[in-house]
């Protein structure tokens, strides 16, 4: 290949030329003179047999799902589907997911968070929100499955989340929609009065693998954007923007954009922990609800300008960026001020009893890049530098929070929202990588219509200037994305064998269908390349029921043996679930059509995988 590119050269200006022949690089000269000799092409390929150095976790947006990418190859390795049902792992059929979606059929995915020990991500878990049905839910990494899905009450919307503190105490869910609290029927002419943008901190609980709603706060009825928790010596704190602080009720393009400031809402996470043991607090529908207005402290406001989007702490703790949208400026505020105006009480009045500290007095710094307009979102790399989205000027601009400094600029095709840095929302990130999550991708990709698909496209970030280096397309949305080092995710290969598991079946001769009045359990197995439902049974691969029983099917994988995945599904009766290596799962239905089943392995599993079938029979009332 080189050889031919090498000859087609010959009798041009081979000096220039063969040099870049040489590094292989295809692009501009002066890229040649960069320290590293690799070409973009050799950057982001990972040969057959290596593996990727990242995983890039894409939040599915609407789409309600997981998307999981290796980086720097953006090859696209899983979906995860997390809060809507997916046929191609039966998510949503067996008892267990369709017990956590609670009857919802599609959610709106937007900001994925990794757990985190020490300011660090730990690789453990992953947080997500749903802002379409007001749920959180955990992901476990071992095996990249869902584990348990919270619907929080009181708040609709949670978007301005799920970012996580330092050691995972706690994920804060604000809503980004106002609603009375109970969602009770109130006129929106009572919008101030009846309204609240209630915020939940969530704790999760690593041994029961549950979630949990340890306190709400009942702030002001505004909508909250974006959230950030504290590092280090702000570990304490979070930060919230908030936008349509004007309580607009109608035409919000115009009406929550009247005022030239809005606030970000700072607080102190243990404060409030210790209102909730001091019992200060209401209890709303079944839920400790914090009213500031009535319980005083921990919960302040700043000014910034209006209609801020995206606000981020910096690794060292020290400051929140928060990003204009409507206005092109970025404002750096120092927690120090904060904390320093908070001590001396400075403040500039108060709203709904929260004290509004003066915006002179926390602010560090503004900076407007020449003609960057739109900026949403910051990121950081492992010198503090840190790489701003421009929306409606389509780039991404890399600058010094300390001082305010340019330092680069990159074009990005089209309109990015977020972008993500490797390791970028811990106290120290990687640098090397920052992938621009971009709204459009217009001509990048063979067409596909009208609609587009979205698209990530990766950025070298490792020298002084930035670089493009891949591109990739994307499904609706990625709103937010966690990069994390993959050495750090350390999955199970099959699932270990659980003797007090209560429905397993670990030998095929205990294999059973045992009935009770109306209803029917079947406990077993799922094998290369069979299914025993009875061992002892004429035919041991067939349900028979009668027309109106409850079948309960429990199924044992017995394949220890890694990717052996079988799946379970009934003809006509459309149920389906996945069985993983070595899992025990369940599936439920209601045999409510009399007649005869097919039933099938849905994973191709062996040479003779399509021999791995049986039999519903649903016998006819009479
Ligand atoms: S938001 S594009 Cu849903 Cu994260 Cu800023
Ligand atoms: Cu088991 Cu196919």
């Amino acid at each position: 290949m080189k050889k031919k590119v090498i000859s087609a050269l010959s009798g041009l200006a081979v000096g220039v030329l063969a040099s870049t022949v040489f590094f292989g690089n295809f692009s501009t000269p002066d890229t040649v003179s960069n320290a590293s000799a690799k070409t973009d092409a050799e950057k982001v390929y990972v040969p057959f047999g290596e593996k990727d150095e990242y995983y890039l976790f894409a939040s599915g947006g609407h789409s309600g799902q997981m998307f999981i990418y290796g980086v720097p190859s953006m090859r696209r390795i899983r979906t995860v589907p997390v809060f809507s049902p997916d046929s191609a792992t039966g998510y949503g059929w067996d008892a267990h997911s369709k017990k956590m979606l609670g009857g919802y059929t599609w959610g709106d995915l937007h900001h994925p968070a990794f757990s985190e020990t020490n300011g660090e991500y730990d690789g453990k878990y992953m947080f997500a929100t749903d802002v379409a049905n007001s749920r959180a839910a955990v992901m476990d990494l071992k095996t990249f499955t869902v584990k348990d899905i919270i619907e929080v009450p009181n708040t609709s919307g949670p978007h301005c989340a799920a970012f996580v503190t330092e050691n995972t105490e706690y994920l804060f869910l604000p809503t980004r929609f106002s609603v009375p609290l109970g969602h009770q029927y109130a006129s929106l002419d009572e919008y101030s009065e009846k309204y609240r943008g209630v915020m939940s901190a969530v704790t999760f609980n690593e041994k029961a693998q549950k979630l949990h709603i340890a306190y709400q706060v009942a702030l002001p009825p505004w909508s909250y954007d974006l959230s950030d928790a504290g590092k280090k010596i702000s570990k304490d704190w979070a930060v919230l923007t908030t936008y349509n602080t004007e309580e607009a009720t109608t035409n919000l393009e115009i009406n929550a954009s009247q005022e030239d400031r809005d606030f970000i809402v700072l607080f102190n996470w243990k404060e409030l922990e210790n209102m909730v043991k001091e019992g200060k607090y209401d209890n709303v529908g079944g839920q400790k609800m914090i009213f500031p207005e009535k319980h005083k402290g921990g919960i302040y406001l700043v000014p910034v300008a209006k209609s801020p989007h995206g606000v981020d702490v910096t690794p060292d703790g020290k400051y929140f960026i928060a990003s204009g949208k409507l206005a092109p400026l970025l404002t750096v505020f120092s927690f120090e001020k904060a904390f320093q105006a908070i001590e001396k009480k400075e403040f500039a009045g108060e709203r709904n009893g929260i004290p509004i500290l003066k915006y002179e007095s926390v602010m560090e710094r503004e900076v407007n890049p020449e003609n960057a307009l739109g900026p949403l979102h910051t990121q950081f790399d492992d010198k503090g530098m840190a790489y701003t989205t421009m929306f409606i000027s389509s780039e991404v601009v890399k600058w010094n929070p300390e001082t305010g400094e340019v330092l680069d600029r990159v074009p990005v095709q089209y309109s990015p929202g977020h972008a993500v840095a490797a390791e970028g929302d811990t106290v120290s990130p990687d640098g090397k990588y920052l992938v621009s999550l971009n709204k459009l991708a217009k001509d990048s990709y063979l067409s596909v219509g009208p609609s587009h698909p979205e698209s990530m496209q990766l950025i070298d970030i490792s020298g002084e200037k930035m670089k493009v280096i891949q591109s990739s397309p994307v499904d609706p949305e990625p709103h937010y994305g966690q990069m994390i080092k993959a050495d750090k995710i350390k999955t199970v290969e099959v699932y270990p064998k659980d003797e007090n598991h209560p429905n397993a079946v670990y030998n095929q001769k205990d294999a059973r269908i045992v009935r009770k009045g109306n209803e029917v359990h079947v406990y077993g197995i799922a094998m290369r390349s069979k299914f025993i439902f009875d061992a002892n049974a004429k035919r041991p691969d067939v349900i028979e029921v009668n027309e109106g029983d409850k079948v309960v099917v429990h199924l044992t994988n017995l394949d220890f043996d890694e990717d052996i995945t079988h799946g379970f599904a009934i003809n006509q009766y459309n149920l389906n679930m996945e069985i993983q290596p070595g899992q025990t799962n369940t599936i439920e239905f209601t045999a409510d059509k009399p007649g005869t089943y097919p039933l099938y392995c849905t994973n191709f599993c062996s040479a003779l995988h399509q021999e791995m079938t049986g039999y519903l029979l649903v016998k006819p009332k009479q």
